[in-house]
């Protein structure tokens, strides 16, 4: 599979393209719509989100609620985009124009922690405006939306259950034995924090009640789980073809993301082997980890357990009670820009994380078992399962 996203967070829209999906996969804009309101969850996002709709309008690769097999093509209209008009128009615009309105000042105070400088020097803008317009998470409204599609083609063709939830927020932790399972999306999605453990939950809720109250902002970790995988998906004989590192690639891709980890991830590496590895026992269900602190993946293949990723996110750049800065344009100390800002965006990164780890492995399932219908990819894994020579 390729995709591909294009579109500013302030410009009319962002367009996404998945190639490579086989045909007869169902999904309909209301699917799309329905994960696009998901991400917009979550306690501790700033006013756009409230006042800001996401418009889904599929404009290929979909007829009457089945993929075709060519490259399904989604644009999600912005519409903030009319107050943004000569801002980011694509044309050029008269320079009195530009002038009569404050939001087309340049933004010379690059946010420590932000793409701004480095974009600004990389690119050669004495502008933060397209570096940040860009660089914005706004951009993961894509992503969703084709993740929805990944999503909807792993479900039927084999069966596969995405959850996420929140596991920190700021210095607060859920307990680490709380994981949702395939079937609890809806409740932790109930949650503000997103966060399955009450407890935790509350305490996540009220420390983005005091970073906001002074005037701060909030990281956190996510966690994926996906159900369902059959054992060996992705392989060992070559990096580029190992399961966890394109997911930790893709999930590191998410705007914010500093670190990754797969099942118990850096807590690993302070055990010992005793008790890092999961053992192995024969059941009436076939052979299976006794455990899963490796999150269903072994020497860059799924196992047959249940896959765990998780995600870690910096706090927000745009930090209310702004950071030092220089003012680019005349050299000068300055306060970073800070226009609005959300706390926290962890509870919607989850479900970023959620797509992201769709899509990869939409597209390590399409390696793995080939077919160009839908049909035809459930017919091959229902083949190699019944076929495996251990179960
Ligand atoms: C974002 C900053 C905020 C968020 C935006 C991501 O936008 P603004 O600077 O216009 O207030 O609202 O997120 C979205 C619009 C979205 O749909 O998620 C950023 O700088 O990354």
């Amino acid at each position: 599979l390729r995709w591909l996203t294009a579109g500013e967070s302030h410009g009319p829209e962002l367009v996404a393209i998945l190639e490579g999906l086989p045909a007869g996969v169902g999904v309909t804009s209301a699917d799309v719509r329905e994960a696009l309101a998901r991400r917009r969850l979550g306690y501790g996002r700033g006013a756009r989100m409230k006042f800001e709709q996401d418009e889904v309008t599929i404009v290929g690769g979909v007829r009457h609620g089945r993929t075709l097999g060519s490259p399904v093509a989604i644009r999600v209209g912005n519409t903030e985009w009319p107050k943004w008009e000569t801002v980011m128009a694509a044309d050029p615009v008269d320079p009195d124009v530009l002038a009569a309105q404050a939001r087309n000042a340049p933004l010379s105070r690059p946010r420590p922690g932000h793409a701004d400088l480095s974009g600004m020097q990389k690119y050669g803008f004495d502008d933060a405006r397209p570096v940040l317009d860009r660089a914005s998470a706004r951009e993961t409204a894509a992503r969703v939306a084709l993740g929805q599609v990944a999503r909807n083609f792993l479900k039927q063709a084999l069966g596969v259950d995405i959850v996420s939830h929140v596991i920190a927020i700021g210095a607060v932790e859920a307990p680490g034995d709380v994981i949702p399972g395939p079937g609890d999306l809806a409740a932790v999605d109930e949650h503000p924090a997103r966060c399955l453990d009450a407890d935790a939950g509350a305490a996540m809720i009220e420390e983005i009640d005091t970073a906001k109250r002074e005037g701060d902002t909030l990281g956190g970790v996510v966690e994926v789980v996906a159900y369902g995988l059959p054992p060996g998906i992705g392989s060992y004989v070559h990096w580029d073809r190992r399961l966890d590192a394109r997911l930790a690639a893709a999930l590191m891709g998410i705007q914010a993301i500093k670190g990754v980890g797969v099942g118990d991830g850096f807590e690993t590496a302070r055990r010992r082997g005793s008790q890092a590895h999961d053992e192995i026992e024969n059941t009436a269900a076939g052979v299976r980890r006794v455990t899963n602190r490796a999150g269903g993946v072994e020497g860059g293949m799924t196992n047959g357990e249940p896959l765990r990723v998780r995600a870690a996110m910096k706090p927000i750049s745009t930090v209310p009670r702004a950071l030092s800065t220089v003012d680019v344009l005349t050299g000068e100390p300055a306060k970073a820009i800070n226009q609005r800002s959300d706390v926290c965006a962890v509870p919607a990164a989850g479900i970023v994380a959620e797509a992201m780890v769709a899509l990869v492995l939409a597209d390590a399932a399409v390696e793995k078992f080939g077919g160009d219908s839908v049909e035809e990819v459930a017919r091959n894994v229902s083949g190699y399962l019944s076929s495996m020579v251990i179960k």
